[in-house]
């Protein structure tokens, strides 16, 4: 284990729920590396249905709530996405963490700001109904094309550049760090790992962890780094257990004061 401990680690759009979500590697993220504080930067979660959520899933969320824990000294910070949107009060009591809209921290002597994005996102007020019927078709899609995922996958990667955000995105970002004073400004929502400068403030993506590129970002005294993760050792997750009850829930449920009423099967679908 690396025995560097950075101020921050910055993981965005894991989309939990999603077949394309690569939880099992996030965990891993997470166990591998020190930290002092953690921002979940928004749409953890692909949706509010739980029966999508896979063991490796319910694993990344036990882990989250483990950090959250005060002997830990790790602050966890869980800023709202759009598909975030609605889920984050249950999850805050469940996992343990504060949920914020945008999150603002000093450091180095620096104005740090975390915000989603979809904010500078033009489209999204008008997209919602589209928005609502693309991922109904997503969610029959995926369960055509379950083997190896070569449509969902692309259609992933089409959503992202056809709507070219990430231009906008950062551009819309880096007049909010003006706005509010801060030198160095942090999304998601794009699912393209970024950085650009302009007028001496720095813009950041923090990519996401449903397409190829695995990525996250660190800040220590060094300054900030895009990580991309080293697939090469790795396989993804197997789909197997989806919806059940099974027993990485089953510790998470007991975990988290679920199982009172021995009713957790119903929690879990
Ligand atoms: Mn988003």
């Amino acid at each position: 284990m690396d025995p560097h401990v950075y101020n921050t680690l910055i993981l965005s759009d894991l989309h939990l729920g999603a077949e394309t979500s690569h939880a099992r590697e996030a965990t891993r993220v997470l166990k591998e590396n020190r930290f002092q504080r953690l921002i979940l930067l928004g749409d953890i979660f692909a949706d509010l249905n739980f029966a999508r959520l896979t063991k490796e899933h319910w694993k990344f969320l036990g882990y989250i709530r483990k950090l959250s824990n005060p002997k830990r000294n790790v602050e966890v910070v869980w800023v709202e996405g759009n598909h975030d949107h609605g889920l984050t009060n249950i999850m805050s009591h469940l996992v343990g963490v504060r949920v914020y809209q945008q999150y603002a921290w000093d450091y180095d002597g620096r104005r740090h700001l975390a915000i989603h994005g979809h904010q500078f996102d033009g489209f999204q007020v008008n997209r919602v109904r589209l928005s609502r019927w693309g991922t109904s078709l997503y969610l029959q899609l995926q369960k055509l094309d379950f083997r190896r995922k070569p449509l969902t996958r692309l259609i992933d990667r089409l959503n992202t550049r056809w709507l070219r955000m990430s231009p906008k995105v950062a551009a819309g970002a880096l007049a909010h760090a003006r706005q509010h004073d801060a030198e160095r400004i942090f999304c998601g929502h794009t699912h393209e790992a970024l950085h650009t400068e302009q007028d001496g403030i720095d813009y950041y993506n923090a990519g996401g962890w449903v397409d190829s590129r695995l990525t996250y970002l660190t800040i220590d005294e060094e300054g900030v780094r895009i990580h991309e993760y080293d697939e090469r050792a790795d396989h993804r997750d197997s789909g197997e257990g989806r919806g059940e009850a099974d027993p990485a829930f089953a510790d998470f449920a007991d975990e988290a004061g679920l199982l009172e009423d021995a009713e957790y099967e119903s929690v879990g679908r």
